[in-house]
């Protein structure tokens, strides 16, 4: 337990000890946040609560006193919690690693999570609750809407639009000025060349349509 955090009962609290939990956790710790622990909702303590530089588990997911960021990388599952966090949407808490370089012109919305190598560059606009993942690029003028997830080593060109709930999948690249919609998932190493509509499932190099209105 403890290690790498500093571990502080008023502190953040992560929701989600899985993957996710344990690097936002470490992000953290190495932006020199002070941690509560980890909610979950599994019956025994989650994987970073457990083993090297472990946190505190605080039992299952509720709505807290306190700072909290999401540690669950399934933006439907994110959005689940976010629903039932309304009342306490003005504590969420944007954790950037140390190591990510951001834009003193980007603008971040709260509860982002910025990975280590992730660069937000001039005027890139993150929505609440998003994940920009680790070594993803998002260039000027980008917007990405709320609770939207850019997975490892994406690239979106400048001015690029992503809308809410979606997911841009491991290494995919989106062309400059391309629109993507809300709740659609772009399939790890697509080449997103034209826009994408609300709802859709694209895939491949350049992207097809692969389930139009899947997760409408
Ligand atoms: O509604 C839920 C939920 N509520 C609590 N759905 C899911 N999928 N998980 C929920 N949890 C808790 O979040 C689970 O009890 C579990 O402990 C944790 C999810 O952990 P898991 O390791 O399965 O996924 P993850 O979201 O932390 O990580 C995924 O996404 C990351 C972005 C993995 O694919 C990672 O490799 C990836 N880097």
């Amino acid at each position: 337990m403890g290690g790498l955090h500093t571990i502080d009962p008023n502190g953040l609290v992560i929701i989600g000890g899985g993957g996710h939990g344990l690097v936002v956790g470490e992000a953290a710790a190495l932006a020199a946040i002070a941690l509560a622990g980890v909610m979950d909702d599994r019956a025994d303590p989650p994987a970073a609560c457990r083993g090297d530089h472990s946190m505190p588990w605080l039992g299952p997911i509720r709505a807290a006193e306190r700072p909290w960021i999401l540690g669950i990388g399934d933006v439907v599952a994110r959005r689940v919690v976010l629903s039932r966090f309304k009342e306490i949407a003005d504590r969420a808490a944007t954790v950037i690693h140390p190591r990510a370089i951001v834009s003193p012109s980007a603008l971040l919305g709260k509860g982002v999570y910025v990975g280590p190598g992730a660069i937000l560059h001039s005027r890139a606009r993150i929505g609440d609750h998003c994940i920009i993942n680790s070594g993803s690029i998002v260039e000027h003028d980008c917007d990405i809407g709320e609770n939207s997830h850019i997975a490892p080593g994406t690239v979106l060109g400048g001015a690029a639009r992503v809308g809410y709930d979606t997911l841009i999948g491991l290494g995919s690249s989106v062309l400059p000025g391309v629109w993507i919609g809300d709740r659609c998932v772009v399939g790890a190493g697509a080449l997103v060349l034209h826009n994408v509509a609300d709802g859709s499932v694209v895939v491949g190099m350049p992207a097809k349509v692969l389930a139009p209105k899947a997760r409408a």
